[in-house]
């Protein structure tokens, strides 16, 4: 914890390091109330920056310093000084070698960064700068080093022992406790560290790599998980494979591991050769873990996998570069699953997220470029817009310069940068080297913050017979940023005739048209293009595939966004007129209400919903895609100011109005899928995702109607089936509805059945955390008695408080303002305990611009509150301070 002023980290101040570490060699020696850390560091001078001598300076925190020698010469205490966060010292010669011993703390670290206890395992968390906890290190991207790594523990204990690379050697002493000795060929930096001591049990495969070397794979959990690992590995093996296929890269150790522990701050970290997973990013079993959660698990071992290249064999010079690494992998992790399962889907999900949750962050008090410039506490930027929008700024390139060109760029990126620490700057180079394409301009998706809007105007020229379309792009001011530059916006178009058929695509000064889609590349504050050869005024389809995450704005009729749900030819933008026209019906609905007057639907998004429902032909998961009305938490982002209450009432007030006029095609295809489902067993695949997702999809609407035939279905559906997605599904319907005996009786047995299951539990309490009848406070408070529940387990604190602040907006946002005064005081007990859970939390309150003047204010008191709280940890101080600017 930080008792003085925090300091600000600019990016225009980096430095190379003074000295290098080639070699490093660790012993542990765990024990039950410390544990002892031996390092030795094998150093020079970076020949980069001249023959001088400055003081050398090595990040350590929490560590007692038990002994320090500098070449086999023992150092005493005014021969180096110490403080909290350093340990500095002369070195005497261009080359030398320093060894230390510091005693730690894992047994008590509840923070879960460095090296800590979960359950009865040791495991490691150092990205970003958790390797300092462990013992004194030059603790940065840009030092990489090679491994060496023995751990020593109990032997009945913690029968495995595992750290990065291959292993080289093991034994034990006859005092019960035994040793293994870990080598790691490849330099890495000190953030891609780890260790795992524990009892575990392992499942075990192997792959062959494309120029045929063995690979063993193991997946390590504890006992009692053996048996839901095999969807993870079916998920690593299809990686390896994905990634020789698609990017050519190969797998470089004899052995990848990775190890499921129940305490972890996020999904999962990329560690050389032994990944470290949240359990519930690999545990999956039909009858435990949703089809989300299938799709998750494979997507998260997927992108741990493919840091082996963009992460790891090439690395960031420093943390302002995460994007690099982060955007890159989000980038690929999502084209594997556009591969494995829908593509389509899968892009209307990434945008529904990102317009969602990015986009809020982008509008808020932390919005930040792709390539921050500054920050206080590096865990506050592993964020939306270093992910997502990482990805997205991929993607624009991936479309610019098409598939191929973009691979020519991959794999020179990688040749040429392989075992470096590089920038973003060193990967768009590589891009643009590869391609012969300039992308100067397109850089300021690195560094200007902020969602652009690009708002769209047409004209068409019957006597000419041509059609004009007009793209005016703005980006709103953002922290620190006031002015911003035109960014280059690809827009993805086709134009579609009265019948809706394609036209040829030719542009003003083409000779001859070029296919029937296209990619625009808008540069300019304004800009317009010209199509000829267009006999009538066609209806543009833009931005298809979201090829740009702008907020596009186009004067669509309601009529025109119905025509384009049918006849687009881009499966993504068919779901997004669906989605734009029931965004324009519903905020019809909240200005009825707002104005006091009784609300009266558009029949024509009920009339478009019922032919997807009607249509066979269409993908079961695209019509479950295009039946979900745009959430809450979107139409609160889109609004100038949210108004909580009507905005719920509108979009409760449509989906009871869509269950009641679509009663007989819902209960019909609601039928047909469960009869499928009943008859065949559960397969984590995309055809069986997608008649789940609209079975239950119906059943959500269905139930709005109560009428008794359903509730019995659903019954049914709870007792009945066998898998987790259909079972969860009728749970939390029920929990929705009025029918309180059933509720009671089902949320009783679930808990009873599945007690001893911790990752079910979590979404047990999701379930009723995220229920929108009132009471939800009250609700939330009572679960946190429950004896499964503690704030020590994240996934826990994200299960119940997560889901109640973030996806509850009602009930959160009550209007007593007791839903901030509960988070704000979750937030000052988890400061204690788990500083970067606890930033993380906060994140709701961030948004109190959003709010009408009552409600901001009350936010703000709470933001007030907690930093006068006592002393912060830098997370939760950087946020709620920026956020109170
Ligand atoms: N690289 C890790 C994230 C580490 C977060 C540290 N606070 C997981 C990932 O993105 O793959
Ligand atoms: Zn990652």
């Amino acid at each position: 914890m930080r008792t003085e002023q925090p300091k600000v980290i600019h990016l225009k101040d980096y430095q190379a390091p003074d000295y290098l570490i080639d070699e490093t060699h660790l012993t542990f020696e765990l024990f039950e109330d410390h544990t002892l850390v031996h390092a030795q560091l094998v150093m020079r001078r970076n020949p980069q920056l001249g023959m001088d001598l400055p003081p050398l300076v090595l990040d350590g925190q929490q560590l007692e310093l038990l002994s320090l020698s500098l070449d086999d010469h023992l150092l005493t205490p005014a021969e180096y000084q110490l403080d909290d966060s350093q340990l500095t010292l002369q070195p005497p010669h261009s080359e030398f070698v320093i060894d230390s011993s510091v005693r730690i703390h894992p047994e008590s670290n509840t923070a879960l960064e460095g090296l800590y206890k979960s359950g009865s395992m040791f495991c490691t968390q150092c990205e970003a700068e958790g390797f300092r906890k462990i013992t004194y290190y030059l603790d940065r991207p840009d030092v990489m080093s090679k491994f060496t790594t023995t751990v020593m523990a109990e032997q009945q204990r913690y029968p495995i022992l595992l750290s990065n690379g291959n292993p080289l050697a093991s034994g034990a002493d006859d005092q019960g406790r035994h040793w293994a000795t870990w080598e790691d060929p490849f330099m890495k930096p000190a953030y891609l560290f780890a260790l795992v001591a524990g009892d575990l049990w392992c499942v075990e495969d192997s792959f062959t790599t494309m120029h045929q070397r063995e690979v063993a794979l193991r997946i390590y959990v504890e006992p009692e998980n053996i048996d839901k690992v095999q969807h993870a590995m079916d998920s690593l093996k299809k990686s390896m494979k994905w990634d020789e296929e698609v990017y050519g890269r190969e797998y470089d150790l004899d052995i990848f591991m990775i190890v499921a522990v129940n305490d972890f701050n996020m999904g999962a970290m990329e560690n050389k050769g032994l990944n470290i997973f949240n359990s519930s990013c690999v545990l999956a079993h039909a009858e435990t873990a949703t089809d989300a959660a299938h799709q998750r698990v494979e997507a998260v071992v997927a992108h741990e996998y493919f840091h082996n290249w963009s992460g790891n064999r090439v690395t960031c010079r420093d943390w302002f570069q995460l994007s690099l690494k982060e955007g890159f992998t989000v980038f690929r992790d999502s084209q594997f699953s556009a591969d494995m399962n829908s593509a389509t889907v899968k892009r209307i999900e990434d945008v529904a997220y990102l317009r969602t949750h990015q986009f809020a962050e982008d509008a808020g008090p932390m919005a930040h470029p792709v390539r921050p410039d500054s920050f206080i506490e590096i865990s506050n930027f592993y964020t939306l817009t270093i992910y997502e929008k990482g990805s997205e700024v991929l993607r624009m390139i991936h479309t610019l310069l098409g598939a191929e060109a973009f691979r020519q760029g991959s794999d020179l990126y990688f040749e040429r940068h392989d075992g470096q620490a590089v920038t973003c700057d060193d990967f768009v180079k590589a891009m643009e080297d590869a391609s012969g394409s300039d992308l100067t301009q397109f850089k300021r998706w690195y560094s200007q913050a902020g969602t652009p809007r690009l708002s769209v105007s047409d004209s068409h020229d019957a006597q000419a017979g041509t059609y004009t379309l007009t793209f005016k792009q703005s980006c709103p001011a953002t922290p620190g940023q006031s002015e911003k530059l035109p960014f280059v916006i690809p827009v993805e178009l086709g134009l579609l005739d009265s019948k809706g058929q394609p036209l040829a695509l030719r542009l003003q000064g083409e000779a001859q048209a070029t296919g029937d889609n296209r990619v625009l590349s808008v540069t300019e504050a304004e800009q317009s293009f010209t199509f000829v050869d267009v006999a009538e005024k066609p209806l543009p389809s833009l931005l298809r595939g979201f090829s740009a995450p702008v907020k596009l704005s186009f004067p669509y009729s309601r009529d025109q966004l119905m025509f384009l749900m049918q006849h687009d030819s881009d499966g993504f933008n068919r779901w997004e007129a669906g989605q734009q026209l029931a965004v324009q019906v519903l905020q019809e609905l909240v200005g009825q209400q707002q104005r006091g007057v009784a609300m009266a639907m558009d029949e024509r998004l009920v009339k478009a919903l019922c032919s997807v429902l009607n249509n066979e032909q269409l993908d079961p998961a695209m019509v479950a895609e295009m039946l979900s009305l745009p959430s809450e938490a979107y139409l609160t982002e889109i609004s100038e100011e949210a108004d909580v209450e009507a905005i719920h009432a509108a979009r409760e007030f449509a989906r009871k109005r869509l269950a009641d006029d679509l009663f007989e095609p819902l209960w019909q295809r609601y039928q047909d899928a469960r009869v499928q489902s009943r008859k065949q067993a559960y397969v984590a695949e995309a055809s069986h995702f997608a008649r789940r997702a609209l079975q239950n999809m119906a059943l959500s609407y269905l139930m709005l109607t109560e009428k008794p035939k359903v509730l019995t279905a659903c019954l049914e559906q709870y007792e009945a089936c066998d898998n987790m997605t259909e079972r969860l599904t009728a749970l939390a319907v029920l929990v929705n509805s009025p029918f309180e005996a059933e509720k009671a009786a089902t949320l009783a047995n679930f808990a009873e059945r599945f007690k001893d299951n911790p990752l079910v539990m979590d979404q047990w309490f999701s379930v009723q955390a995220a229920s929108t009848l009132p009471g939800g406070l009250e609700r939330v408070q009572a679960l946190m008695q429950h004896p499964a529940f503690t704030l020590k387990n994240p996934n826990k604190v994200r299960a119940l408080i997560g889901a109640f602040a973030g996806q509850n907006l009602i009930n959160f946002h009550r209007a007593d303002g007791s839903g901030y005064r509960f988070l704000a005081d979750l937030v000052i007990q988890l400061n204690a305990l788990n500083p970067q859970i606890a930033s993380r939390q906060l994140s709701p309150l961030t948004r109190w611009s959003k709010y009408a003047p009552e409600r901001r204010q009350m936010m703000r008191n709470e933001l007030e509150r907690i930093l006068a709280s006592g002393e912060l940890s830098s997370d939760v101080y950087e946020v709620v301070s920026k956020s109170l600017v």
